[in-house]
C-alpha cells in the first residue's frame, strides 16, 4: 500500500516526515498552499490548511507528530519516552515559532512588536535548552527527533531566522548528519 504525503519541498515539518518515511512506500504530492489551486486541494484533504498530511487509503492523517505516532503503530516503530516527546514538542515549537516569523514577513508585517519578540524568544530558549543534547545523544542518534531537529535548523538558516554563529553545537549536529544519504535526498531547493 503506497501512501500520499501531501507536502512541499520546503517545509520543515513535511521534511522530517519524508526522513521518517525513508524506507516506506509513498507519493509525494507537491502543493503550493499559497496559489488557490493548492490551497483547494490542501483543505479537501486538511481543514487546518497545514502542510503535512498524510493520506493511506480512506484514512487521513493531519499534523507531523500525529503522522509520526500513526506510523509507528502501522509499522511497530519505537516508541518515544516521555522525555524524548518533551524535546519533540520543544522542536515542534520553535519551528512552528520560525513559521510564524516567515508568515508575518511575507505579510510585510514589523518584528519589533511582542508578538514577533515571543516568537524569537521561543526559538532561542529551546536553542538553549537543546544545548546538553546537541552536544551528546542528538550527535549520534538519528530518529523522529533529531529529523525534526535537522529539518528545523536547515529551514531556519535558509529563511535567515535565526543565526547559529553563537551556537557552535548547532553547526556541528548539522556538520554529523548532512552527509546522510535521506538529508541530500531532501535538500531544500534553492531556487
Ligand atoms: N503542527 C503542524 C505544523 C505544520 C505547519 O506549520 N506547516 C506549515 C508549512 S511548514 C504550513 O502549512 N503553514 C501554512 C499555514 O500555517 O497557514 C505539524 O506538525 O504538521
Amino acid at each position: 500500500m503506497t501512501y500520499t504525503l501531501y507536502g512541499s519541498k520546503t517545509s520543515p515539518f513535511v521534511r522530517k516526515v519524508r526522513m521518517l518515511m525513508e524506507d516506506l512506500p509513498y507519493d509525494l504530492k507537491e502543493l503550493d498552499i499559497f496559489s488557490p489551486e493548492g490551497a483547494k486541494i490542501l483543505n479537501e484533504v486538511n481543514p487546518i490548511n497545514q502542510l503535512p498530511a498524510l493520506v493511506d487509503g480512506d484514512q487521513k492523517i493531519w499534523d507531523s507528530r500525529q503522522i509520526y505516532n500513526y506510523l509507528c503503530f502501522k509499522h511497530e516503530l519505537p516508541r518515544m519516552t516521555w522525555d524524548e516527546e518533551n524535546i519533540l514538542t520543544a522542536i515542534d515549537s520553535a519551528a512552528s515559532s520560525g513559521v510564524a516569523i516567515l508568515l508575518m514577513r511575507r505579510s510585510g508585517l514589523a518584528e519589533d512588536v511582542m508578538y514577533a519578540k515571543r516568537q524569537h524568544e521561543r526559538m532561542s530558549s529551546v536553542l538553549d535548552y537543546l544545548k546538553p543534547y546537541l552536544l551528546d545523544n542528538a550527535l549520534k542518534e538519528w530518529n523522529f527527533n533529531t529529523m525534526s531537529l535537522y529539518s528545523f535548523l536547515d529551514w531556519a538558516l535558509f529563511r535567515n531566522i535565526i543565526s547559529i554563529e553563537d551556537r557552535p553545537e548547532c553547526q556541528k549536529f548539522l556538520d554529523a548528519h548532512s552527509e546522510r544519504q535521506i538529508v541530500k535526498e531532501t535538500q531544500i531547493p534553492k531556487a
